[in-house]
């Protein structure tokens, strides 16, 4: 599928995997919507995609964690914006990592919020008019933590295990119309997730990635754009990328040792 003239809405454009996954669409000359919380990073992002080759850019300040906000950012696309071909459901984050029993109320409602809830507000906005233009595709970021549950890690792995199941149930819920649906799963991605992960310690959050070489926000762009590019017929149904130095969230093998089991590192 050519990608020339496609709208393409991001959520969580603004950094890592959103940002390198919109300058991917934007070497395939698409028109790009790109949505997060921080405007000034937004606007970074779109004007590299107008030197990428993007047609157009369209930036949307927007926290998926507001129904309300999301309903009313869609509907109020201007009209050329309004026909979107393809949604990346991308934005997302892990909170904390800690015992399920003494762990964090706020940040558990954080990642719940933000990756089931906004998933669930965003699709909700926008599938709808896809189904009724008879085209679009959604691309769901989901994780290696969906499929296996790593120590300390419950509450993200149960947000990406809840991912895996929606995105599941809405290919079958949308059998019988053109709209195609896929998971996009990668492992270890160097951005600003264990960041954010940590409240900002950089420090801790740099030992997640020492001795081994993890993929990068552009590794897991190239899968999404191929599965987005495919023949209109062909559903990718699930993408699963690890680095080669992780077998999956609890198999890794560091320089500095051999394999760690049990989540070690993170
Ligand atoms: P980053 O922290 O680098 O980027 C996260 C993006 O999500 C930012 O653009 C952020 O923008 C946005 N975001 C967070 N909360 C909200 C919100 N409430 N409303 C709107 N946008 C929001 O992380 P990644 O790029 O690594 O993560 C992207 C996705 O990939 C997530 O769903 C993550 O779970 C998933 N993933 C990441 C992996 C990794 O190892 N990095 C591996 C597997 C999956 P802003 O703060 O401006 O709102
Ligand atoms: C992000 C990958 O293993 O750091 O989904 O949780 S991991």
């Amino acid at each position: 599928m050519k990608l020339t003239g496609k709208i393409i809405l991001i959520t969580g454009a603004s950094a890592g995997i959103g940002e390198a996954t919109a300058l991917g669409f934007a070497a395939e000359g698409a028109r790009l919507l790109l949505a997060a919380r921080r405007e000034d990073r937004l606007a970074a992002v779109a004007e590299a995609c107008r030197a990428q080759g993007a047609e157009a850019v369209h930036t949307l300040a927007l926290d998926v964690r507001s129904h309300a906000a999301v309903t009313a950012a869609v509907a109020a696309l201007p009209a050329e914006w309004q026909g979107i071909d393809v949604l990346v459901n991308n934005a997302g984050l892990s909170r904390g990592l800690e015992k399920l029993y003494t762990g964090s109320v706020s940040d558990w409602e954080e990642m719940i919020d933000t990756n089931v809830k906004g998933l669930l507000y965003v699709t909700r906005a926008v599938v709808p008019g896809m189904v009724e233009r008879g085209r679009g595709h959604v691309v769901n970021l989901g994780s290696t933590a969906g499929e296996l549950t790593y120590p300390n890690g419950a509450v993200y792995c149960a947000t990406k295990a809840a991912e895996k199941a929606l995105n599941d149930g809405l290919r079958q819920d949308l059998l019988g119309t053109p709209v195609r649906v896929t998971s996009v799963n990668p492992g270890m991605v160097e951005t600003e997730f264990s960041r954010v992960r940590f409240h900002g310690d950089e420090q801790r959050a740099a030992k997640v990635y020492e001795g081994l070489q993890p993929l990068t926000g552009a590794d897991v762009a190239d899968a999404i754009v191929w599965a987005v590019t495919r023949p209109a017929h062909v559903n990718v149904a699930h993408v699963l990328l690890t680095p080669v130095a992780q077998a999956n969230s609890l198999l890794f093998h560091r320089e500095t040792g051999s394999g760690q089991t049990g989540g070690g590192g993170r």
